[in-house]
C-alpha cells in the first residue's frame, strides 16, 4: 500500500512545532542529497534547500550570485543534538579541502552563540579550529529558499507518493514544510526512515 492523504495529513499534524524545533544550516555541496540524507535522521523534522552565504539580493539557481547551495534542518535537539548533525556533516566533506566553486562550497553556519560553543568544542576535538580549516564558519545573514522543483527533490521522482500530497491538497509551500515529506524524501533517496506507517517501495515511474 502507498500512504494515504489522511496519514500524511496526520503524521504532520503530529509533527513538533516550528517554535519548539532548533534550526541549523549548511552546505556541503548540490543541496539535493544533504536534504534526503538529513531528513531521513530520527529528530529532524523539516528540512528545506536555498541560497545563502552571499550578497545577492533575491539569487535563483540560475542567478546565484555569490551564494551557496545550502540545507537547512529544524531539529528536536532532545533527539539529535546539534552536535550529531555536525558529525553528520564533517564526516560528509573534507575539511581541510575546500571547492573552488562558490556554489558547491562547503560551510557551516553558526545560528546562535550556543552553537558557536559547540562548534568550536567539536572542532576541538577533531583536532581542528574554524580558522584553520578550507571549511567557511560563518554567520547565517540570509537564507533564500530554493526554486521549488528543489525543494524534496528526490520525492518529487516518486509519482505515487507525490499523488498522496495531492490528494492531501498541500501546496508547494507547504510540501516544502511538511515533516512526512522530509522522511519519504530520504526514503525515496534510499535511507532507512522510522516511520511508523507502511511504506511502498517507491516507484521512480513518470513524476
Ligand atoms: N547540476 C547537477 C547538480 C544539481 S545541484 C542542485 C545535476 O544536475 O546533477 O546543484
Amino acid at each position: 500500500m502507498t500512504l494515504t492523504e489522511t496519514q500524511i495529513r496526520e503524521y504532520d499534524d503530529r509533527a513538533m512545532d516550528s517554535e519548539a524545533t532548533a534550526t541549523a544550516t549548511f552546505g556541503i555541496g548540490c543541496f539535493w542529497g544533504p536534504d534526503a540524507r538529513f531528513g531521513a535522521m530520527d529528530g529532524v523534522v523539516r528540512t528545506r534547500v536555498g541560497y545563502a552565504g552571499g550578497t545577492k539580493i533575491d539569487p535563483t539557481y540560475h542567478s546565484l550570485g555569490d551564494h551557496t547551495e545550502v540545507f537547512q534542518v529544524e531539529f528536536d535537539p532532545d533527539t539529535i543534538p546539534y552536535r550529531d548533525l555536525l558529525n553528520q556533516v564533517f564526516d560528509s566533506h573534507n575539511p581541510q579541502h575546500q571547492t573552488r566553486k562558490t556554489q558547491y562550497q562547503n560551510i557551516v553556519f553558526a545560528a546562535t552563540e550556543d552553537q558557536r560553543a559547540v562548534l568550536d568544542e567539536f572542532l576541538t576535538t577533531r583536532g581542528l579550529t574554524a580558522d584553520g580549516i578550507g571549511t567557511r564558519i560563518e554567520q547565517l545573514s540570509r537564507f533564500y529558499p530554493a526554486e521549488d522543483y528543489h525543494q524534496k527533490y528526490k520525492l518529487r521522482s516518486v509519482s505515487s507518493f507525490m499523488d498522496a500530497f495531492e490528494a492531501a491538497g498541500y501546496s508547494d509551500d507547504e510540501l516544502r514544510e511538511s515533516p512526512i515529506a522530509a522522511k519519504l524524501n530520504g526514503y525515496a533517496a534510499g535511507h532507512d526512515v522510522a516511520v511508523a506507517e507502511d511504506l511502498s517501495t517507491p516507484d521512480h515511474g513518470t513524476a
